[in-house]
């Protein structure tokens, strides 16, 4: 036997209609109906309308809550036509993706996205997003693909990106503050976005200044903010060692010393020479994503202790 709505608002501290709202905007759950016809809400249900709850004290609006519950599989994902159920299926949605931005297909492209939504973010970057983007890469390279090519599948992607962070509401409201930019003169942006969301899907709260920005410019405006706790930036292309070394330590030096700093992606490649430690001048030097969870960890560690354990609890 389950327990009515009265006794679900009562435990959760959810108003009745506002779970009705939710069940209905969200298609939360299937909610059982007694021999009476009243609505019957299980345990586990009472448990996910409470996180959802947790997370919006936490300062996420609904929306965001749901989505990052759903990230973690704890809401099941909202039933989607068509929806691919296995990895062939994604393999098939990228591979048809890529063939419809080749052939500047908009309309098909966003019919093509339609059915991969129901994947959590970073599936659909990892997966989707990444290959599309090394094979344009690599065929442009080669001379197969135009940069018109090039160019229209990135505004594309650009496109889709930008909405996965508005709709994570560029990570919880009270969440730690980490501003994202990419290196001055590189005028990749992707790799950076792909970051900022993975980071705002952990709890992190974005600030994505985009591509091409001095270390003057991006010191002064860390310096100017009194809730940065991290700075990202992004380095894609790859330049001689000597000048990405002299570029990181300017900004290094150019920033509060308890305000972490960590450079990543494909061109920091250059700094991972056998005589090199991995920290560079107290920048730390991270290629890919995972490479960051030691930080991360740290910092986590660091808002415990400042917060208290109250603060991190639950999801
Ligand atoms: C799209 C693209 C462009 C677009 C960028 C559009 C945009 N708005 O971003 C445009 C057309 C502008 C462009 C321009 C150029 N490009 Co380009 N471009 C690419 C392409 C196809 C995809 C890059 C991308 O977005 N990847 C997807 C992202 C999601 O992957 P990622 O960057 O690796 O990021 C992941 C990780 O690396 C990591 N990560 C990224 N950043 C960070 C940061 C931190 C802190 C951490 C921890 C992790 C991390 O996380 C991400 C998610 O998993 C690549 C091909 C490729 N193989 O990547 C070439 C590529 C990067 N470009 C290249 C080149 C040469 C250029 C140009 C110089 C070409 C030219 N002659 O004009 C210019 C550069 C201009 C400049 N000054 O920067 C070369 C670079 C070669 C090299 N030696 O470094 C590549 C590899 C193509 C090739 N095969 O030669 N490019």
């Amino acid at each position: 036997m389950g327990y009515r709505i009265k006794t679900v608002a009562e435990r959760t501290g959810i108003p009745r209609n506002t779970i009705l709202a939710w069940e209905r905007r969200y298609e939360l759950f299937d909610v059982a109906r007694a021999a009476n016809n009243f609505r019957e809400y299980s345990d586990k249900d009472v448990e996910l309308l409470a996180r959802i709850k947790a997370l919006c004290d936490e300062g996420y609006r609904v929306s965001e809550a749901i989505s990052l519950l759903r990230e973690r599989s704890v809401v099941a994902a909202a039933p989607t036509v068509g929806q691919p159920s296995a990895l062939g299926g994604v393999v098939d949605g990228q591979q048809e993706l890529m063939e419809r931005l080749l052939h500047f297909d908009r309309a098909g492209a966003d019919r093509a996205m339609e059915r991969l939504w129901f994947l959590p973010f970073e599936r659909i970057i990892d997966d989707v997003f990444l290959p599309c983007l090394h094979e344009m890469g690599d065929g442009w390279a080669q001379g197969r693909y135009s940069i018109t090519q090039e160019h229209f599948m990135s505004a594309f992607l650009r496109d889709q990106l930008g909405g996965m962070l508005r709709q994570l509401g560029g990570g919880p409201e009270h969440g730690q503050m980490v501003v994202c930019s990419s290196i001055e003169g590189d005028s990749h942006e992707l790799g950076l976005l792909a970051v900022a969301i993975k980071l705002a899907l952990r709890g992190w709260r974005v600030e994505n200044l985009g591509a091409d920005l001095p270390v003057v410019e991006l010191a002064r405006h860390v310096r100017a903010s009194e809730s940065v706790r991290l700075v990202i930036v992004a380095v894609t292309v790859k330049r001689p060692e000597a000048e990405l070394r002299r570029v990181l330590n300017a900004l290094r030096a150019l920033i509060p010393s308890e305000i972490s700093v960590v450079a990543g992606g494909p061109g920091v490649s250059v700094l991972h020479g056998p005589s090199h430690d991995s920290a560079l001048d107290g920048v730390h030097v991270c290629e890919r994503f995972e490479d960051m969870a030691r930080v991360l960890a740290g910092l986590d560690a660091v808002q415990r202790v400042e917060r208290g354990p109250r603060a991190i609890s639950g999801s």
